[in-house]
């Protein structure tokens, strides 16, 4: 059997009831073969892809905290510090009741080939908990993120591990989490990214997943000889990603017609409104039927009772901005039907592994996550140097950082997939380029 399927069986069996964790293992093993393949002597005997495929640390804990009843409630929490070949662990803490040690993995995962992408340096790690913002008293929040740093403050400092936010992590949960990291260490340091302006944070982090995830599709479409002017968008999520990728997308000359959040979606042909989306979700934490209450162009779909998506909208571009496998092969289908050109993901792993597939053999442009959604860690990067040199850039500055970044993480996957004999496949060439750098740094360290 080759290398990398003993490998995965292996992560399969050492890892059960974790389908996303393998999910993301295998996507990326199996576009590594041919590089697998030329040094497979050398990687066996390292054990390279054991521990690649193995985190270097995994620190699991309890949250206790008060509601506003008085009730003592309890959730779990976790942070993955998966590889620390490159830089210091650096990846996102995802608060979502789906939150389970598979998912966590497989974020942590992906983000190791990410940081490397960016060309900074920035090991992978991942947390979370699962607990729920939604529907909380920002007491009960500020409870619960104290109660966590508590905890997690034993395990990150700036040249350790250096968190961020994710889903259902924004810049109240990093404040309260920073607060309460001060108090404990009495350090005023960079060991949270994604902070307030007024603490430390960077201009432009904020805006950075959306806007870089703008500045890759747009280099990649020029690069195909495709001008995004005047192109339909579809958009799922409603989120920090999702809308700064509305706003990006307007700004560059294109039409996204739609957004969605958990429970339903809108389509408003005449273009969303970006300030009304953020007064609903940013400031009101409101449901979507607020927006498309507010906007006389805009249709709610409800998801539960229609059972449909954002998905069955004509598109040219479609952005997939709010969780993991949240487009699959009957999505995937229509869009191609409807004669979609690319798909860029915005969120982590939010394409299923067929559909992936269906769009590459249909000729869609697709560009995995780990490469499109990376200006968001990148500029998280830009924030850690910020807070290194007790200084603050400008917002010009670090947005024109971010796209440079962008325009090269696209060139660099491009080249390895026509170094590598698979032209045009993105996955391949995100997979093998972010690999390659981590590989060499894990063999240069010896065995650790
Ligand atoms: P937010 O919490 O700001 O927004 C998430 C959005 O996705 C919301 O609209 C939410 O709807 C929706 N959503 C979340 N979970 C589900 C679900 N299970 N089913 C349906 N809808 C869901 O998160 P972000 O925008 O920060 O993150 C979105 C994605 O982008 C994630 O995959 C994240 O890992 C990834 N990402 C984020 C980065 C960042 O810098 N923030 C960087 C790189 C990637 P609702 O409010 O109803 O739950
Ligand atoms: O998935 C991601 O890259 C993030 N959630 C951002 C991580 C970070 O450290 O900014």
């Amino acid at each position: 059997m080759s290398y990398v399927d003993e490998i995965y069986e292996r992560v399969v069996k050492q890892n059960p009831a974790q389908p996303e964790f393998h999910q993301a293992v295998k996507e990326v093993l199996d576009s590594l073969r041919v590089v697998i393949e030329a040094n497979e002597d050398v990687y066996r005997r390292e054990a390279l892809l054991e521990r690649l495929t193995t985190p270097e640390r995994q620190v699991l804990f309890r949250v206790p905290w008060v509601d506003d009843k008085g009730q003592v409630q309890v959730n779990n929490a976790m942070r993955i510090q998966f590889n620390s070949a490159i830089g210091p662990y650096k990846g996102g803490l995802r608060l979502h009741p789906s939150v389970n040690l598979g998912i966590i993995k497989f974020l942590g995962f992906e983000q190791i080939f990410k940081n490397s992408l960016t060309g900074l340096p920035i090991g992978g790690g991942k947390g979370g908990s699962d607990f729920d913002p939604k529907g909380k008293s920002d007491r009960e929040v500020m409870a619960f993120c104290q109660s966590f740093m508590t905890e997690l403050s034993k395990y990150v400092s700036t040249d350790t591990d250096v968190p961020a936010g994710d889903i259902g992590t924004g810049a109240r949960e990093i404040g309260y989490m920073y607060g309460q990291y001060k108090r404990l260490t009495t350090k005023y340091e960079g060991v949270l990214t994604g902070k307030g302006l007024s603490y430390g944070g960077s201009l432009a982090r904020t805006e950075a997943t959306g806007y870089g995830l703008l500045y890759l599709t747009d280099e990649m479409l020029k690069c195909n000889g495709v001008d995004i002017k005047g192109k339909t968008v579809a958009v799922s999520g409603s989120g920090n990603v999702a809308i700064y990728a509305i706003e990006k997308a307007q700004q560059l000359g294109a039409n996204p017609v739609t957004c969605s959040d958990s429970t339903g979606w809108v389509y408003d042909p005449e273009g969303i409104d970006v300030a009304l989306l953020k007064e609903v979700k940013e400031v009101k934490r409101a449901r979507l039927t607020e927006y498309a209450a507010q906007r006389p162009s805009a249709q709610y779909h409800d998801k539960a009772s229609e059972g449909t998506n954002q998905w069955e909208i004509k598109v040219d571009i479609a952005l997939p901005c709010a969780t993991q496998n949240e487009l699959n092969i009957d999505d995937a289908k229509k869009l191609v039907a409807n004669g979609v050109i690319a798909v860029c993901e915005g969120a982590n792993m939010p394409t299923t592994a067929d559909a992936t597939e269906f769009f590459q053999a249909s000729k869609v442009l697709f560009v995995p996550g780990k490469a499109a959604n990376a200006g968001g860690v990148a500029t998280s990067a830009l924030e850690m140097s910020q807070n290194s040199e007790r200084l603050s850039w400008t917002f010009e500055e670090v947005d024109a950082k971010l796209k440079d970044i962008m325009v090269n993480i696209y060139h660099n996957i491009d080249d390895a997939s026509k170094k590598y004999g698979m032209e045009g496949n993105y996955v391949a060439g995100a997979n093998i380029a972010g690999f390659l750098k981590v590989a060499d740094a894990m063999m240069a360290q010896g065995i650790v």
